[in-house]
């Protein structure tokens, strides 16, 4: 008897022991799968990330590869050959709205990073990568990563609040818009920085504290949009990234190289 119930202990350590190898493989496989499909690019502190690869888009929706907010295709955006595989290109109607319902979406609170690879084509005064931002007379409040006749990177803070919100709408130089850039913007709780092609380009302390958001807003990828305003992107986008916290420079050039 005592050598029969030893078998059967032994018989279900074996089991355990083997579901336990089996789940560890699976999990790593998974991460194994991410990382090689989706670059090398820095995951700690990734929200989302729509890399517009043809895979990705499934019916009207661009795929959220690591978080879960898919964006959803208003028009008619073509997926064209990208920077990274497969981009989109918006034809001057199309946008992505991810959520109007700011209850509903994943922003970063304090900290953040908004990264493009993007085919400007040209730069219109307000123009939108990536944002979630309304911008009506003296209301000011969220963040956009977009154009502002150039690249341009806007946040609105706790720390610079005049009552109903205050946006810095940090500059670059005037680029060729016909190439390929790679536009990054972060903030750090006191410091607003835009990168270009992993080039610091312009940096504010204009802002500090908790990122100030309105009650209702328009969470988007290539369009500008708010209450009164409405300006979609004419050119390609391709691998949108949203962090929840700011990247180092090391970190930004190490994305810009990510392929
Ligand atoms: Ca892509
Ligand atoms: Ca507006
Ligand atoms: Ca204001």
């Amino acid at each position: 008897m005592k050598r029969k119930v030893d078998i059967i202990i032994a018989v279900l350590v074996s089991a355990v022991f083997l579901i336990m190898v089996g789940c560890g493989k699976k999990k790593s496989e998974e991460v194994k799968k991410v990382s090689e499909a989706k670059s090398e690019a820095v995951t700690d502190g990734l929200i989302s990330y729509w890399t517009f690869d043809k895979d990705d888009i499934v019916g009207d929706k661009a795929k959220d590869v690591w978080g879960n907010q898919d964006a959803t295709m208003k028009g008619d955006p073509k997926i064209v050959t990208g920077k990274v595989g497969d981009a989109l290109e918006f034809d001057g109607d199309d946008y992505l709205l991810i959520t109007d319902d700011i209850t509903a979406a994943k922003l970063p609170k304090r900290e953040m990073t908004a990264e493009v690879w993007v085919y400007p084509g040209h730069f219109i005064e307000w123009g939108g990568y990536i944002g979630a931002a309304q911008d009506n007379g003296g209301f000011e409040k969220g963040w956009i990563l977009g154009t502002n006749h150039q690249f341009s990177f806007a946040v609105s803070t706790d720390g610079a609040d005049d009552g109903d919100g205050v946006l810095t709408y940090l500059k670059t130089e005037v680029f060729d818009p016909d190439k390929w850039y790679h536009v990054v913007g972060t903030y750090d709780g006191k410091k607003m920085k835009i990168y270009i092609n992993g080039k610091l380009e312009n940096t504010s302390e204009v802002q500090s504290g908790d990122i100030n958001y309105p009650k209702n807003l328009f969470f988007t990828i290539g369009i500008y949009k708010d209450d009164d305003e409405q300006f979609p992107h004419k050119g390609i986008i391709d691998e949108v990234r949203l962090y929840e916290r700011a990247l180092s420079e090391d970190e930004v050039v190490q994305n810009y190289n990510a392929k």
